[in-house]
């Protein structure tokens, strides 16, 4: 009898401890908004709020992969929100010299097929026209293109308006696709760029 007792002391005390800890890693991320937090009309507060890193990451991060024919060219790129719009830095390498290729977010964060065609169309919840990246009527994922230099590699870096990081229009969890050929910013609905040489899902970075 007197073990039971022993033991059930044991055990109270071991979830007691638990759920102390379990309170202080809440209270830690979720900071002085804590209380605000709970029930309903989470996530506007969140998006009020912008800095819960919680529920929407603040940078997120692509490897990009060949697609069947394309071994020897990979890329990264990454996405971090910024006050100005989205900070897009895009790193190529392995390409072909002093080419021009179109850079899109496509629908589906799917590259498993050996053309890339399971990422689907580009990324365009507005249903709006194909466009350079700065064109008043552009899919959220148009891009724009990426030129290589005489290596074969290309790195740029800007900031973009269209790009979206949180709420249902979110990048996260898609794909990047970089084209064989150029994008001619005009004809639709993909600007005309030809097969897909690249392709990786767009994950959450570890900052
Ligand atoms: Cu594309």
């Amino acid at each position: 009898m007197k073990k039971t007792i022993s033991t059930s002391t044991k055990i109270s005390v071991v979830m007691g401890l638990t759920a102390l800890v379990s309170l202080s890693a809440f209270a830690h991320n979720h900071g002085q908004h804590g209380n605000k937090e709970q029930g309903h009309g989470q996530q506007e507060r969140a998006q009020a709020h912008g800095s819960h890193a919680h529920l929407y990451p603040a940078n997120m991060v692509v490897h990009l992969r060949p697609t069947r024919g394309n071994e020897g060219k990979f890329g990264m790129v990454t996405f971090e929100r910024t006050d100005d719009g989205v900070k897009v830095m895009a790193h190529l390498e392995g390409m072909p010299a002093n080419s021009t290729h179109g850079f899109h977010v496509h629908e589906f964060g799917d590259c498993s097929a050996p053309d890339a065609t399971s990422a689907g169309s580009h990324f365009n919840p507005n249903e709006t026209q194909h466009g350079a990246r700065d064109a008043e009527h552009r899919h959220v994922g148009d891009l724009g293109n990426i030129e290589t230099n005489r290596s074969g590699m290309a790195h740029v870096e800007f900031v973009d308006q269209g790009l979206t990081m949180r709420g249902p229009h979110s990048i996260l969890g898609r794909a990047v696709v970089v084209h064989e050929q150029a994008d001619d910013l005009t004809s639709q609905p993909v600007g005309n760029a030809g097969a897909r040489v690249l392709c990786g899902v767009i994950g959450v970075a570890k900052n």
